[in-house]
Order: structure tokens, then sequence, then C-alpha cells
């Protein structure tokens, strides 16, 4: 029916449920949220978890030692989990052209600073995630940043910050987060494949992963599905921002599968057949036209939505006319590796082939595609 437990593994950012609503042109249409209220709220609808930013913990109590406080009596009342936590570097004016990559050298050590501090808590509450989004790691003019000394600050910035997870020994990884713009006009390490690229190059790539936002690779006008395929491939979807997003357009944040609903189909299609096993987190901001109780409202809709999907994804892969068009479509075949064992590059020169033949055959792709849709429109 629908409902979820925390066997479902999913979690929230405590800034979703938490956003105020202010936006480039309007103030806040909500008022602040205690993040104790959140973790009992998200509790009862079946989450298993929050995740947060340093400051979200300081939505309403400013003493962040009283904050931290009240927050871990709410995960122990509730058995709440927090399998991710991240920095909030982009707030504060002292961030304006960045954290990590900023041209001020002071701004970058003070930004290291405020991460490591959170590493620790985050460690102290077992985490066993980082998230590092680079929101302010840009630039609006080509003449103001030197991309390549940027890059090796970010790579400097987070070659310190695993050092020191090691040397703590934390169980601890980091997962970046690619974004293409807003709020910067553009953003460092812009997709997945950019941040994949970054991460080769690191001191300890195996501590580096991605937490790739569905609304973010839209915003590029990329396919998100693929985006996440090739992250699962290279071992590297450490963790995921799920959402909704109607293509290149500023950053909406929609309700999961309230944006791309196709897209979403085969996300959680892949996700839950492709090897993924970390929490199902959802990064969304509820409407700005919603009342604090439509927020939870919201919240729940994230999950439903997800295991209808699921669900979905399940009939799919069971029926069998699916079953056969996928066979009819040869989407099997591709598994087959191109040369058998034992074959050479000298043994393609035996193959009797007719091009002119092989292309008249059809792929017959329109008819799974229909099979899809009607699955996802409840007509199968
Ligand atoms: C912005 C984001 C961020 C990151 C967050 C976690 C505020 O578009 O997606 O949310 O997800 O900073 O690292
Ligand atoms: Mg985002
Ligand atoms: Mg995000
Ligand atoms: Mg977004």
């Amino acid at each position: 029916d629908f409902t979820p437990t925390p066997d479902d593994r999913f979690t929230f950012g405590l800034w979703t449920v938490g956003w105020q609503a202010r936006d480039p042109f309007g103030d806040a249409s909500r008022p602040a949220l205690d993040p104790v209220e959140s973790v009992h709220r998200l509790a009862e609808r079946g989450a298993y978890g929050v995740t947060f930013h340093d400051d979200d913990l300081l939505a309403v109590e400013p003493d962040r030692d009283k904050a931290i406080a009240a927050f871990r009596k709410a995960l122990d009342e509730t058995g709440m989990k927090v399998p991710m936590a991240t920095t909030n570097l982009f707030t504060h004016p002292v961030f304006k052209d960045g954290a990590f990559t900023s041209n001020d050298r002071d701004v970058r050590r003070y930004a290291l600073r405020k991460v490591i501090r959170n590493i620790d808590l985050a460690a102290s509450l077992g985490a066993k995630t980082y998230v590092c989004w680079g929101g302010r790691e840009g630039a609006e003019s080509d003449a103001a940043k030197d991309v390549k000394a940027a890059l090796d600050r970010y790579k400097e910035g987070l070659d310190l910050l695993c050092q020191y997870v090691v040397e703590k020994g934390y169980d601890i990884r980091f997962a970046l987060e690619p974004k293409p713009n807003e709020p910067r006009g553009d953003i460092l390490l812009p997709t997945i494949g950019h941040a994949l690229a970054l991460i080769n190059e690191l001191e300890h790539p195996e501590m580096v992963g991605l937490n790739p936002e569905v609304g973010h690779e839209q915003m590029a006008g990329l396919n998100f599905v693929h985006g996440i395929a090739q992250a699962l491939w290279h071992g590297k979807l450490f963790h995921i921002d799920l959402n909704g997003q109607h293509g290149p357009k500023y950053d909406q944040d929609l309700i999961f599968g309230h944006g791309d609903l196709k897209s979403a189909f085969f996300l959680v299609d892949l996700l839950e057949n492709g090897g993924y096993d970390g929490p199902r987190h959802f990064d969304y901001k509820p409407l700005r036209t919603e009342d604090p109780e439509d927020v939870w409202d919201s919240a729940s809709a994230n999950m439903r939505t997800y295991l209808i999907l699921k669900e979905k994804s399940r009939a799919f892969r069971a029926d069998p006319e699916v079953q056969e068009a996928l066979r009819n479509s040869r989407v099997d075949e591709l598994a087959q590796p191109t040369l058998a064992a034992g074959e050479t590059w000298q043994h393609l020169a035996d193959d009797t082939f007719d091009p002119e033949v092989a292309a008249a055959r059809g792929f017959h792709f329109t008819r799974l595609n229909q099979l899809a849709l009607e699955h996802l429109m409840g007509v199968r």
C-alpha cells in the first residue's frame, strides 16, 4: 500500500522540509522549523533518517552545543539515523566567491576549518558519507577565475579533507555533488562527468565518489539515468539527491516524480536493479505556496512516489510481453562481449557479414518504450 518504513531507507535533508521559501524575489513564506520537530515528523512518516548542513542545526537554537544536544535526543527518541552530513559553504557572504576555490586565501582556510569541525560531528553521529556541493565555487566572468588554479585548490582542499579523515580514523567517504549553475553563473564540476574526472586526480580517489542530483543534471539538459548508470559503472555512486525538475531552467527542487516522471521511473528501475545500496535521499523544496502542514504531505509524497515507481518497475520487469520485447530489441545481446573468449582482432576478418542485411533489421524500440509508458500510465 506504498506506506514507507525505515527498511526503505528514505532520508531527507533538514534543509528540505525546513526551507522557509525565501527566493530571489520574495521573503520567507513559512516560519523557521525546529530540526527536532523535523526528526519526529519524518520518523512518524516512515523515514529512515535525516541529513544536515552544519548550519541547519542552528535553525531555531543559536547555541551550537544546545542545538546538537536537542538533535541527538530527537535521534535517540525516534531511532532516526544520520547517514550523511555536509557543510554550508554558500549562505554566508564570506563565501560569495566560493570556499575551497575563493580567490581569497583566508576564505579558503576558513572554509576548510568549517568543514573539519562538522566532519567531527558527522563522525560522532555515525555518518558514513560527507557531501561536498561546491555551490559558490565558480564565476560569472571568465576573467575573474583562473579555472586551472581553482582546480588545483579544489584538489588541495579535498586531499586535505581525506588526509584529515584518514588521520582521525573515521569511517567516512566524500561525495562530490555536481551542478552546472545557480547560485553562480557557472559552477566548477558542472556535471557527473566533470566530477568523475577530477576524482581521478586526487591523492585518495578511493575515498571520493559522487552525490548526483536529479535536477542538477537535467538543468544541464543531460540524461540523469545515463549519468547514474555511469557513476555506478565507475563504482562512484556513494549517495544520491532525488527530486524533480522540468528541463533546463532554474533549479526547481520539485518533489521526486513531479518533474520528468518518465525519467524518474527509469531511475527507480536502475537504482532498484543496478546495485545501489545507499540511502534514497530527497533533496527537494516544498513549494513556496504551501503552509507548514502541507510540508509534511510533500515529504510523504516523495516517498510514496518512489514506492509506486518501484512497484511499476517490478511489474514492468515481470511482464512476459516486456520480456519478449526486450529480447526482440536484443537489449540482452549488449551484455555479450564483442569478441568471444580466445578471439583476437584477427578473427574479425573471418565474419561473413552483409551490412545491407544487418541495416535492414529493426530494433523495435518503439514497442518497448510504449510498454514502459503503459506500465507507468497504469493501463497494464
Ligand atoms: C543545491 C543543493 C544543495 C546540496 C547540499 C548538500 C542545499 O542545489 O543541491 O542543497 O545538495 O548542499 O550538500
Ligand atoms: Mg540542488
Ligand atoms: Mg542537492
Ligand atoms: Mg536542485
